[in-house]
């Protein structure tokens, strides 16, 4: 057996998971998509966006779809539109003005409620600012923002007049938030004196001013005023309140081509410097917003919205902002944390907005599980009615967990796979027409054209895995990385040849369905076999005494890569003596002897990156008896002395 075939029978052989949830009937009676909108895309791929696009309110037509010049896509060329005004304006002068837009409740309790005739007053004024402090079309607008409503008005301010912002997470330190300010060559900073965060003020200020020194772009920076906390006043900063509220509510928004730039966002990836994503206007807006009326089943009338993440995420970007404001959604935002002031906090907000959508990530849903059932039981969420996922694979058990005691076992979960790059969900269940597998991302949204392919760049055969790959430009594609063609075209374009190769492993099950195995440099390799992180991972997920798990490949003598795993247990979970020999009978059992684990260390906390990813390239250190590498893109840098710690009482 050649070594490829081995590889993915390997791949797919391991976990097997029967499950099926199909959509409940009511739903899908009124779903927004059905199973023909699959048909109508196979037949004519280019006809189904533009269809989606025309849901958008466009100042000239285009008269070009799709202008593909591998790598470098144009859609809708030379059509006319303003990303601000489909967000907002259109929506006031169709009688919806008094509609919420944001139900904005912040950390210590106090909240917002922002209709969409606010919002035009406010981004009006906001963008009205932005030309007073010099900022025009095609200039670069760094925003270091909690999670505040003055953050998506930003945002649209700029979209509005045409500025490109580059959103940097609130978390970052000044020398991320430094060279990102530098790539982009950034005119304006916006930021505010603080936000809160478990229960306090937590500064933000003080790392703008430590990233502007000596930084000559900069010609503002300006401040929001949160939590009151002493800023120092430089001489380049305004307050938002002294500029911005004296500003005309009155704004005319200029049509901008679809193809000029909308924003840039940052990613870190594995290595190197940080890749500045670049979006632009039209395809991005069309994706964003088909896919989220489209996987969400999303009804503006009636339903109520909450997508988690952090604006300072492309999540944030396209599911908080872009795509449901440019549906007329009504959405909420939580400024902070899941466990303050208490671990449920969440279901609370979910109770008193009675929200019906819920968008969250894998690693708040395994925490939820370690701090047990009886905390979502207390709150009355039966408003539910679509759960999503993004982020990393779900493993099933946090699946079923998540749509058992958050869904109440009525709600579809949608486990949506996409990136950045992608700009909007690429592969996803339909709410209404998708008999769903818990873990398994099922197929590419009707107008995607994606595949698993073998290293000879060869389709595999259902039941094999390899690399997933996007075969065909999509509306809302990366256009290139900021000033850096080159890097664009070897990242992505490279490695084979014609197709969008997004880093991911995947594997294509017996009927054809899509189930993400996690970056492919994860994988580990174990006496001649390609094992998933993400495989076992869920097989150890699957223990009922375990809430989390990651998995990584350390180098071994007889089998070039051993498996050691760092387990998190769930709340009332009892260690007892032989918790590592029980965990690794477990996988043997349910995946097979080859992928049980050398070495299991229960561990308090794994390492994540800012966006809740688990970074396993620590844990292999870790593993390696190495010295850590670089952490300074972890969320909380002491999470790798307490896993240390546990290492004498290694199994
Ligand atoms: C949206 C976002 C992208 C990477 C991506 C993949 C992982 C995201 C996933 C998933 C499996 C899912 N990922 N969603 N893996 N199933 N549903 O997260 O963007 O921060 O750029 O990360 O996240 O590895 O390549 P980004």
């Amino acid at each position: 057996m050649a070594p490829e075939r081995e590889t993915q029978e390997t791949l797919s052989n391991l976990l097997r998971e029967d499950r099926r949830f199909e959509p409940p009937a009511d739903l899908a009676a009124a779903a927004n998509v059905t199973a023909e909108a699959y048909e109508e895309a196979a037949r004519d791929r280019l006809g189904f966006w533009e269809r989606a696009a025309e849901r958008l309110t466009w100042a000239q037509r285009w008269d070009t779809t799709l202008d593909w010049q591998p790598p470098f896509a144009k859609w809708f060329v030379n059509g006319k539109l303003n990303v601000a005004y489909n967000c907002v304006d259109r929506h006031v002068e169709a009688g919806n003005g008094d509609k919420v837009a944001y139900h904005w409740e912040g950390e210590p309790g106090d909240s917002r409620t922002i209709t969409y005739a606010d919002l035009q007053k406010e981004v009006s004024k906001a963008a009205n600012a932005l030309t007073e402090l010099g900022v025009g079309k095609g200039d670069r607008v760094a925003i270091y923002m909690p999670m505040i409503p003055e953050l998506p008005v930003s945002l649209l301010a700029c979209a509005r007049i045409g500025a490109i912002h580059s959103v940097v997470f609130g978390g970052f330190s000044a020398t991320a938030l430094r060279s990102r300010i530098d790539d982009a060559d950034a005119k304006l900073v916006i930021t505010a004196d603080g936000g809160y965060r478990r229960g306090a003020p937590s500064a933000l200020k003080p790392t703008v001013d430590e990233a502007v020194k000596d930084c000559e772009s900069v010609e503002h920076v300006l401040v929001v005023r949160r939590t009151g906390q002493d800023v120092e006043q430089n001489e380049r900063d305004v307050w938002w309140h002294d500029v911005v509220e004296r500003q005309s509510d009155q704004h005319t928004p200029e049509p901008h081509d679809a193809e000029d730039p909308l924003y840039i966002l940052y990613t870190s990836g594995t290595t190197g410097k940080p890749k500045g994503i670049l979006h632009t206007t039209g395809g991005y807006l069309t994706q964003a917003s088909w896919t989220h009326h489209a996987v969400f089943d999303l009804k503006p009338e009636t339903d109520i919205y909450w997508c988690t993440a952090d604006i300072g995420w492309v999540t944030g970007h396209s599911y908080i902002v872009y795509g449901p404001l440019a549906n007329g959604a009504t959405s909420v935002i939580y400024e902070g944390t899941p466990d303050t002031p208490h671990r449920g906090r969440f279901w609370e907000i979910v109770q008193k907005y009675k929200v019906t959508i819920l968008y969250t990530a894998p690693t708040a849903i395994r925490t939820f599980m370690k701090w047990g059932d009886d905390i979502p039981a207390k709150f009355d969420m039966s408003s539910l009615r679509v759960l999503g996922s993004v982020g990393e694979p779900i493993n099933p058990e946090a699946y079923v967990w998540y749509r058992q005691h958050i869904g109440a076992g009525r709600t579809p979960v949608v486990d949506t796979w996409w990136q950045t790059e992608t700009g909007a969900i690429m592969i996803s269940p339909l709410p209404g027409i998708t008999a769903a597998k818990p873990g398994a991302a099922m197929q590419p949204l009707p107008g995607i054209v994606a595949d698993v392919i073998d290293d000879q760049a060869q389709s595999v055969p259902n039941g094999g895995g390899g690399f997933l790959v996007v075969r065909e430009p999509w509306p809302s594609m990366l256009r290139t990385i900021w000033g850096d063609d080159q890097r664009y075209i070897d990242t992505y374009w490279s490695r084979f040849d014609g197709f969008y190769f997004p880093g991911d492993g995947a594997k294509k099950d017996e009927d054809g369905d899509l189930w993400l195995l996690g970056r492919v440099d994860d994988v580990m390799l174990v006496s001649g076999h390609n094992i998933s992180t993400t495989e076992v991972e869920s097989a150890l997920v699957s223990h009922p005494k375990v809430a989390e798990a990651a998995v990584v490949g350390a180098t071994d003598p007889v089998t070039t890569q051993a498996i050691v795993s760092f387990v998190i247990l769930r709340g009332a979970a009892d260690e007892g003596a032989d918790i590592a020999k029980e965990l690794r009978d477990h996988v043997a059992k349910t995946l097979g002897p080859i992928a049980k684990p050398r070495q299991i260390l229960i561990v308090p906390e794994l390492p994540k990156t800012r966006s809740g990813k688990i970074m396993r390239r620590l844990l292999r250190d870790v593993a390696e008896n190495r010295s850590i590498g670089d952490v300074t893109t972890l969320a909380d840098s002491s999470v790798m002395n307490l896993i240390a710690e546990k290492l004498p009482s290694a199994a």
